[in-house]
């Protein structure tokens, strides 16, 4: 499975506008326990630099554009969210900064679990030792 795991949502539009549903265990894989969402952040500013343990995530830019940069411990790579159609996958153990939020940015996050920070790995060297650790465990 690759680092940048996207998918687009199926869209109802009609003359109106456009509409998507996002439903638990089908479009987003896995039961949705949390919703939260990113906006009028200061221009320049980045957000993130953390991993979760165990929470998954679906990120989702619903206006505006922002660059997420995700690490697994071992490849770096980023991508632009600029469509509300498409959400990108962040799994647990990935170190995630979200970069470059456009002014109009609303970044719409759905969570696997409910908020606790003792699931944040905020510190980058403790990060990679875990993931290392992790890694080399599953390979024996
Ligand atoms: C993530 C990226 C994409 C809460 O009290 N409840 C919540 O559900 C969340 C998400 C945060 N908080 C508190 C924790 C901090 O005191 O809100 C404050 C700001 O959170 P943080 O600095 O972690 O925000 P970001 O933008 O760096 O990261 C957030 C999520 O925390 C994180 O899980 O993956 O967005």
């Amino acid at each position: 499975m690759g680092l940048v795991q996207c998918c687009d949502f199926p869209h109802l539009s009609d003359e109106r506008g456009s509409l998507v549903a996002l439903e638990a265990n089908k479009t987003i894989p896995f039961e949705i326990k949390r919703v939260y969402y990113i906006y009028h952040t200061e221009q320049g500013v980045s957000r993130g630099y953390h991993a979760h343990k165990d929470l998954k995530q679906v990120a989702i830019c619903v206006a505006g554009s922002c660059r997420i940069v995700l690490d697994d411990g071992h490849t770096r790579k980023e991508t632009w969210l600029d469509c509300p159609t498409r959400g990108l996958l962040i799994e647990s153990m990935i170190w995630r900064e979200m970069h470059d939020l456009s002014e109009d940015c609303v970044l719409l996050v759905l969570a696997s679990e409910h908020y606790d920070e003792r699931d944040y790995i905020r510190n980058y060297e403790d990060f990679l030792k875990l993931s290392h650790n992790a890694h080399n465990t599953s390979s024996r």
